[in-house]
């Protein structure tokens, strides 16, 4: 008891150091200490204060951030000075700032807004370090690289450099409601709302400020693009003074989600036409009132006429009208409209074979190009339908030369497993912003075309919706990588993956090479591999597309409005979006590239079946046919997910015991999903296409028995829907009196060591219990506690639970006893056995 005590003393009166706090709250700004003993003497001369010329909240921020970042890795507490005395310095300061200090420091070249220096001087006779940029902003940015750089193992001889973001707009958008909750958020609650107000305690909105400021992130939307009017009217607005404030310290610029009927349902006008005299005027004095209370208020983000959201086709107006309107009032004050270009028709007549979702954005707004304001930014969904594990990039951003645009990419994961998959985005984001549109002849990547430089715009950039939530690890503890990634390609979009997934894992892991190594190839592995288990060459989405977007649901995106079509039959499958039979689609890019998706000859094979419809046996350049291609990749996936949990467990004792085990589960639970998603798809084409597996996979499951055949105490057999959801489309229930069931078969194989897998689902309605006994031995029991998306048995709740290793003789009886909870019935799908050698 004595030492409990003492121990417990001793940990309240200890700071914690961020290595004790593995929850992945740090990120990647941990400042643990350099281990490399040569890297850390190169800073042993390093200047022992800081002089901060200039007392912003942004300086302060950035000096107070030096002294934590050097303290925690070089365990050096820096003194912070006003001016520079007669030592060696720090010297933080803008442009102007260190020409007064020292005219020999002067800088003439251009470091744009939010560019940055960071250089080794002489001050004095002393030699010293200055960071310096055009801004308050890019100090603070300077500080950040130069924390990084330590962070990243470079010695001092290595901190000179000179940055320029590649555009002005890097901004994060968030679907957080005012009541909490967040659309497509998958990491908790919102940090900025709750209960319909603007939280009280707004630390954790701090050190995300930290955390964009510290890639580079400039601007941030809080509210769902689905926008509550409320967000705005007076009462509200004087919450969200204290988010700017916040922000304010950190170089963030504040921005709202705004409902174009504003005018009407909170200004009180008998319209919102945005050529009303009236609306005008209300626009304007609203948007005054916003900067008399947050003076550097960003702006509004707008989505209009898309998925039921109001706009001015209402009132038979363009978008160019309904932007325009709100950037005038927003232009006297700086302020920006991004403007959604993600306007489709979702009760569109699936019957017509000419009819497509994903020519909207190109046809509703390409004819106005040149009509928006100057303060008006289009922002662009990456491809044409949404967020796919494959799309094309959009033909829009080939196709805007007077108008300004950004490109809008999804952190959140929701058509790439929502977190509880690994898929690190960046690879799939470069392939994108690399992609030359050929909108001036060739060489017009999209990264130019969105950052402006291609024709000439001042006012473009990148756009990302990231939805962090409440959880520690704020969306996840490898998925947060998507994060980090984001702003860096904001910042430079000629990083490489492996660059940015380096710097991440040294930072927000350590520098041990193995850890580096694993951890870098884990991340560059993850997209590819979910795209191989999920969705095949560029087909869309064979997720439940009415409501989760999570687990396989083949036909769900099928016979509705929502257009997210793949046209799969008993014959073939894919959109055809040529100009020659198709849709059409194709033709709206410039000509080399739309000549090129318009033969499935020159198509390439990933995006084959975005725009071609084809037969199951049309052979792809690999050789193979479509059929035999969705089967291969479907097991080589699910086994690329296997393997990402050995290459995890090849790492442990090299990482945290705390981030080690919530990865490792993470990764098994993902593992067993990705066998759902494989089992569902193949099942579903092979049944469809009649065409089996060369390799005899699809529809054989050795070692699997299902539930359904099982001894059945109190179970009851039901039907799954989507079939291919369950294996033999149907599982147990538990319905059995007293709440407790159980399922037992012999196990009649050859004596060894074998891994049994108990495929059940966990719902979200009840946390069942389970117990898997051999001959009455209890070898496993658990609680079916995970949140998963649904409160059905289906693709979503489907789950593996391994047991590894068991003992099993001929004859050993194995018997599953669950007892249900909620409205959880302890469900089963069935046991597969593996002798563990196989593994
Ligand atoms: C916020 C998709 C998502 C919606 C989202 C919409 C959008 O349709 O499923 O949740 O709405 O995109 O980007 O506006």
């Amino acid at each position: 008891m004595k030492y409990l005590l003492s121990g417990l003393l001793l940990s309240m009166l200890l700071p914690a150091s961020p290595a004790a706090a593995e929850t992945g709250y740090s990120a990647w700004l941990r400042y643990v200490p350099i281990e490399n003993q040569i890297t850390r003497r190169s800073y042993d001369g390093m200047p022992a204060s800081i002089s901060a010329l200039g007392n912003s909240a942004v300086i302060q921020a950035a000096q107070r951030e030096l002294v934590l970042g050097v303290r925690g890795m070089l365990g050096k507490t820096l003194r912070t000075e006003g001016r520079p005395s007669n030592e060696s310095t720090i010297i933080l300061g803008t442009l102007d700032s260190v020409n007064q200090l020292d005219p020999t420091l002067f800088f003439s070249g251009n470091l744009g807004d939010d560019g940055y220096l960071i250089e080794r001087v002489t001050l004095n006779g002393h030699p010293s370090i200055l960071v310096a940029a055009a801004s308050d902003r890019g100090v603070l940015y300077g500080v950040f690289a130069l924390l990084r750089k330590i962070g990243l193992g470079k010695p001092i001889s290595e901190i000179d450099e000179r940055q320029i973001p590649f555009a002005p707009i890097r901004m994060l958008n968030h679907w957080d409601n005012l009541d909490g909750t967040i659309e497509r958020g998958y990491a908790g609650a919102s940090i900025f709302f709750e209960k319909n107000n603007v939280v009280t305690d707004l630390s954790r909105v701090r050190d995300y400020a930290r955390l964009m400021a510290s890639v580079g992130i400039n601007a941030c939307s809080i509210n769902n693009v689905n926008a509550n009017t409320r967000v705005i009217t007076t009462e509200f607005l004087t919450q969200l003074v204290r988010v700017a404030e916040v922000f304010r310290d950190w170089g963030v610029r504040l921005f709202v989600s705004i409902d174009f009927s504003s005018p009407q349902k909170i200004g009180g006008l008998g319209t919102f036409d945005p050529l009303d005299q009236g609306v005008a005027k209300w626009w304007k004095t609203k948007a005054d009132e916003i900067y008399r209370l947050i003076p550097d208020f960003g702006g509004f983000v707008l989505k209009a006429d898309s998925e039921g959201r109001l706009g001015p086709s209402a009132y038979g107006r363009t978008h160019a009208d309904a932007a325009n309107v709100i950037a005038r009032a927003l232009k006297p004050h700086s302020g920006l409209i991004f403007y959604r270009g993600f306007v489709y028709d979702h009760h569109m007549d699936w019957r017509n074979l000419k009819n497509d979702r994903a020519r909207a954005a190109y046809d509703n707004l390409q004819s106005l190009d040149g009509r928006f304001d100057d303060n008006v930014v289009l922002q662009i969904k990456h491809g044409p339908i949404d967020f796919q594990v494959r799309e094309p990039a959009s033909p829009l951003f080939g196709a805007l030369e007077r108008t300004n645009q950004a490109i809008e990419l999804q952190i959140t994961q929701e058509y790439t497993g929502q977190q509880r998959h690994l898929c690190f985005l960046v690879p799939m984001w470069k392939e994108v912003l690399d992609f030359d549109m050929q909108a001036k002849g060739s060489g017009t990547p999209v990264k130019d075309l969105v950052s402006g430089r291609t024709f000439n715009h001042s006012g473009g950039g990148f756009v990302a919706v990231s939805n962090v939530g409440r959880d520690q690890s704020w969306l996840g503890l490898l998925a947060i990588a998507n994060l980090y990634g984001f702003g860096r390609l904001a910042w430079n979009p000629n990083l490489t993956s492996w660059q940015i997934a380096e710097e991440w894992t040294r930072m927000s892991f350590n520098g041990d090479p193995r850890v580096v190594k694993t951890i870098v190839q884990m991340q560059l592995r993850s997209w590819p591999a979910y795209e191989k288990y999920t969705g095949p060459l560029g087909a869309g989405t064979l997720t439940d597309i009415i409501n989760i977007h999570y687990g396989p649901a083949v036909e769900s995106s099928e016979r509705n409005g929502w257009g997210q079509w793949h046209r799969a039959d008993e014959r073939g499958i894919g959109m055809d979006r040529t100009m020659a039979t198709g849709t059409g689609f194709t033709g709206q890019y410039r000509g080399p590239v739309a000549r090129m998706y318009e033969s499935a000859e020159t198509c390439p094979d990933e995006l084959l079946l975005f725009m071609h419809h084809l037969p199951y046996t049309h052979v792809l350049r690999s050789g193979k046919t479509i059929i035999q291609h969705i089967y291969d990749t479907h097991y080589e996936g699910a086994e690329e997910a296997n393997q990402l949990v050995r290459q995890w467990e090849s790492i442990k004792g090299l990482v945290d015991a705390q981030r080690y085990e919530e990865v490792l589960n993470r990764l098994e639970y993902q593992a067993g999903h990705a066998q759902v998603w494989r089992d569902a798809v193949c099942n579903w084409f092979l049944r469809m296409s009649g065409i089996p597996d060369l390799k005899k996979r699809a529809g054989t499951f050795p070692g699997r028995v299902e539930a359904e055949s099982m001894k059945l105490e109190g179970y009851q057999i039901e039907e799954v829907q989507p079939w291919e959801a369950a294996s033999g489309s149907k599982a147990i229930k538990c319905i059995g009196p007293g709440g407790r069931c159980s399922a037992s078969f012999p196990h009649t194989v050859k004596p060894g060591r074998y891994d049994v897998d108990i495929q059940y689902f966990d719902q979200n309605n009840g946390a069942s219990r389970f117990k898997v006994f051999v001959s009455g031995r209890l070898v496993a029991e658990w609680v079916a506690d995970n949140v998963l998306p649904t409160n059905k048995m289906d693709a979503h709740s489907s789950t593996r639970r391994r047991i590894r290793g068991l003992t099993l003789r001929p004859r050993d009886e194995i018997r599953i006893e669950g007892v249900p909870n909620g409205g959880e019935g302890a469900p089963i799908d069935y046991i597969e056995i593996h002798s563990s050698r196989r593994r």
